[in-house]
């Protein structure tokens, strides 16, 4: 399985509003197929007031600029005549400032003022969370809330079982409209604040069981459900999720492969493959990816098509389901700013002069500028351009299905190449990256600049 990542506003723009829409990734069905992707996963597309979409107004409808329930549906239904599955964004560790659940907390509603976090005496409301010192609580009315992400997403209180049925509710409608899993977003945030001790914490063993009781309701509805997890941090942490849940984003192999091929020395690549994709009992599936909306996309971090031709092709090579964002196989760029994450999740550009049926304009670009090179009609016309070659990545993925389930064993590194196993216990292939621009020789092997060869 190979999956993609879409931005339903930047993507495809069904009715000539700017603006990306379901029925425009209806449409683009055929580019998916072409590609060759069998799973997408769309930022949130739930009813919210911000561009991402991730502080949600109602879990129950849609953005009204993508569309309504009925063309999400048509949408899921022609992904799955083309055979692709779909799985959605879940963000349930808060809410919109705006949603009705918050107002009424705020205007004294008892029940809902449960659904929140409120702070007491002892609370330390100068806290900040710990990756980059913004506050978590925040003021109104003389009464102080949590909001891990902002005080335009108030947390809600899952220590309230009323609040975690709400959660399984939600699960339940996404299924019934057709959805083949989610993304759940945050995963280690449910819990991340000590109510006894009053401070910021992770407990990661009670957000583990928080995702196992939602998988035990989506495997009632839909037994073979796929989700996997948003757990950025340390690999050994990642993978206790990836354990329950079964699939966990592996936040380390766009970090390591990144600085290695950039540093030009494998030693990163090697740490992250020892510690992620080693694990022979198979108790995991681990779900690389080139980049996400959260980061530099990979062609603003690897500046030559050689260096990500040479990571699309680890991507596509190495165990579990690997992730495409959006424009990553056309050398889409944009430069990560935490105040301004427009700037990653630009149109996606079908046309050499960004004009065209479908082509969407809701923002300006700042970094895909029209005859650039980076059009799907410019890379589809190279041979050798970097779509075409993630295409044949791709189909080679295909053919080998197995590796979805698989795990690497002998894995030996030189300064610049990199060589590995990777097995299921009954089939197996050596893979050989060099990530010079020089000739290496390895074990043998003769490897071009930037080369990638299986065996
Ligand atoms: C998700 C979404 C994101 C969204 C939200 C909130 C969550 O993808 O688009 O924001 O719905 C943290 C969270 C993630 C979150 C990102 C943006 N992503 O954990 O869930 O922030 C460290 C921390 C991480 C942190 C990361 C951010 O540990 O927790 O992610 O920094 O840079 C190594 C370390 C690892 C370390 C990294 C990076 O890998 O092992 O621990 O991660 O280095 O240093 C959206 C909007 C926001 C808005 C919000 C409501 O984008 O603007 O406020 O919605």
């Amino acid at each position: 399985m190979v999956g993609y990542e879409i931005y339903i506003r930047s993507f495809y723009d069904y009715n000539n509003d700017g603006t990306g829409d379901f029925k425009g990734l209806s449409n683009a069905v055929s580019y998916l197929k072409d590609l060759g992707v069998d799973l997408v996963w769309i930022m949130p597309h739930f009813k919210a007031p911000s561009y991402h979409g991730y502080d949600i107004i109602d879990f129950f409808d849609t953005t009204p600029s993508y569309g309504t329930l009925d063309d999400f549906k048509e949408m899921v239904e022609k992904l799955h005549e083309a055979g692709i599955k779909i799985a959605i964004d879940l963000p349930l560790n808060h809410v919109s400032s705006r949603h009705p659940w918050f107002k009424a907390a705020v205007s004294g509603d008892k029940k809902y003022e449960d659904f929140f976090l409120w702070a007491d005496d002892g609370v330390d409301l100068n806290e900040k969370r710990p990756w980059d010192n913004e506050v978590i609580w925040h003021p109104y009315n003389g009464r102080w809330y949590y909001g891990v992400f902002g005080g335009s997403s108030p947390d809600l209180n899952y220590e309230n079982e009323k609040v975690v049925e709400k959660a399984l509710e939600i699960v339940e409608f996404w299924l019934n409209m057709g959805i083949d899993g989610f993304r759940f977003d945050a995963a280690k945030h449910i819990y991340d604040y000590d109510l006894q001790q009053k401070k910021f914490s992770y407990n990661h063993e009670k957000n583990i069981q928080f995702w196992k009781k939602v998988m035990d309701k989506a495997r009632s509805i839909k037994s073979d459900v796929f989700a996997v997890t948003e757990v950025w941090d340390a690999p050994e942490i990642v993978a206790e999720y990836a354990k329950t849940i079964g699939c966990s984003f592996n936040f380390y192999f766009t970090e390591a492969l990144r600085e290695s091929i950039n540093h030009g020395n494998t030693y990163k690549i090697w740490d992250c493959f020892s510690r992620t994709l080693t694990d022979d009992r198979g108790l995991y599936i681990p779900s690389n990816f080139s980049s996400n909306h959260d980061m530099t996309r990979l062609a603003s971090s690897l500046q030559c098509e050689d260096q990500r031709k040479v990571f699309f092709a680890m991507l596509l090579t190495t165990p579990g389901i690997p992730f495409i964002f959006y424009g990553d196989e056309l050398g889409m760029k944009g430069v990560y700013d935490p105040y301004f994450t427009e700037s990653v999740i630009e149109p996606f550009p079908w046309y050499s002069s960004l004009s065209g049926d479908g082509q969407t304009l809701w923002k300006s670009v700042g970094f895909n500028h029209a005859f650039t090179g980076v059009s799907v009609e410019e890379q589809s016309q190279r041979e050798d351009s970097l779509l075409n070659t993630v295409k044949r990545w791709i189909k080679f993925r295909k053919e080998n299905e197995w590796m979805t389930n698989s795990w690497i064993v002998d894995l030996r590194t030189s300064e610049f190449v990199v060589g590995y196993t990777v097995t299921n216990g009954e089939k197996s292939l050596r893979i050989y990256h060099n990530i010079s621009g020089h000739e290496e020789e390895f074990e043998g092997i003769r490897l071009k600049p930037f080369e990638s060869k299986v065996l």
